[in-house]
């Protein structure tokens, strides 16, 4: 395929409203015939969901998040959890990687968010008998951003749901699929999921005024504190609005950031470059731990004057498994630019054919193993070389599609 340019991605993009999940064009009818065309597709969708759990009666899930779980990812399993505990299904919420963001730790241990970690290295958990489960559930991603995912798949453990707001990624099947990319947040979509009687909040439950706060936090997280917010999630706030507690939100957001992360968001700001509004920053090496401070950084550089996009990488070092990756995020506030496309464009896949990332609207993020060249080295002149190919390379593929007229960059 001819490589593309941000101005044809602009034209491929459909950031469409989302109403087009109803499958009526936009501009022929009266708002108000949207809404409720709107409102019977989700009674639609509640209804389906009802049955699915109802026929699953009595079964223990596991709900899988992305292996680094956003607010979005962790409010909205939680929400599923709850409603499913109503049909007698007990879910076990995991994550495989790490929580690096404060935000999302302060939200774990505030409100108490039932979450749990299985590391895939671990004994503990290769000694789990997944014998117990009957099914999982995938939410707020589609299994490609798992690593729990391939081993629930080799013990036989059939995909119940996937509920998600990313891009439609292909190859995993579930029996029921609830996938809307033109839906800022899942966090939306689960709410609609209550509003329309799946389970009832109320006010005297502790656990529901705490799910509902993480809901929010989730809900105005992905859409950028609703700057981005559409109506659908504006009602979904509304509605929470009802049963969250806004001072333990407050709480939560107050968390401070810690110094390796301010040393990350230091080199981004150092090291990046801007070319046509985009900006590219690589930050070097940094720990497994530490790894939110990427999407963070791209958070913080995408606000710069004259900026629509931010991509910052870095190679990650995952000391349990002593592998590295390169991990990249990529922000934009540029509707019309689509990151899951910009993303898959810009590297491809790999001999299997997966890509190495993808992304939603207004974010997006990539991983790339470093294969032969993974592992860490002392030596202080080999890490320098062993970085500036990677960077060198990545910054090469970006600028194919962000430059495209001067892409290839010249040693020096
Ligand atoms: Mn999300």
């Amino acid at each position: 395929m001819v490589s593309t340019s941000l101005q044809s991605v602009d034209l491929k993009s459909d950031l469409c409203s989302p109403n087009m999940n109803t499958g009526e064009k936009r501009g022929s009818r009266s708002a108000n015939t949207l809404t409720s065309l709107n409102g019977r597709a989700q009674e639609q969708r509640a209804e389906t969901l009802k049955v699915l759990l109802e026929r699953h009666q009595g079964e223990s899930q596991l709900v899988i998040l992305q292996d680094f779980p956003d607010p979005d990812a962790l409010s909205s399993a939680w929400a599923y959890q709850l409603i499913a505990e109503q049909y007698d299904i007990q879910c076990e919420i995991l994550y495989a990687g790490t929580l690096s963001h404060q935000e999302n730790i302060a939200l774990v241990k505030l409100t108490n968010l039932p979450v749990q970690r299985w590391a895939c290295q671990s004994p503990k958990t290769k000694e789990k008998d997944l014998s117990s489960y009957q099914g999982c559930v995938l939410i707020d991603n589609q299994g490609t951003t798992s690593q729990l995912v391939p081993i629930l798949k080799a013990a036989g453990i059939p995909i119940t749901a996937i509920i998600d707001h990313h891009s439609l990624q292909e190859g995993t099947e579930a029996e029921y699929t609830d996938v809307r990319p033109n839906t800022r947040a899942t966090a939306t979509i689960m709410t609609q999921y209550l509003q329309a009687g799946l389970l009832e909040f109320d006010n005297n439950i502790s656990e529901h005024v705490n799910c509902a706060t993480a809901l929010m936090h989730g809900l105005r997280s992905d859409t950028n504190y609703l700057r981005q917010a559409q109506e659908e999630d504006f009602l979904a706030a509304a509605y929470l609005s009802r049963f969250y507690d806004s001072q333990l939100l407050n709480t939560v957001l107050q968390s401070s950031r810690s110094k390796q992360v301010m040393d990350v968001i230091e080199s981004a700001l150092k090291n990046r470059s801007v070319y046509n509004n985009v900006t590219i920053a690589g930050v070097g090496f940094l720990r497994y731990d530490n790894r939110d401070a990427i999407p963070q950084a791209a958070d913080f550089l995408v606000t710069e004057d004259n900026v629509h996009t931010a991509v910052v990488y870095g190679i990650v070092h995952d000391e349990d498994e002593d592998l590295e990756l390169v991990v990249g995020s990529l922000r934009t506030t540029k509707l019309t630019l689509d990151p899951d496309e910009f993303i898959k464009e810009a590297f491809g896949q790999d001999t299997q054919g997966r890509f190495f990332g993808g992304g939603r609207s207004l974010a997006g993020g990539f991983e790339i193993p470093m294969g032969f060249l993974s592992g860490l080295n002392e030596n202080s002149e080999y890490a320098k070389l062993k970085w500036s190919v990677y960077d060198t390379q990545i910054k090469q593929k970006l600028l194919r599609l962000v430059n495209p007229e001067n892409s290839v960059i010249t040693s020096h």
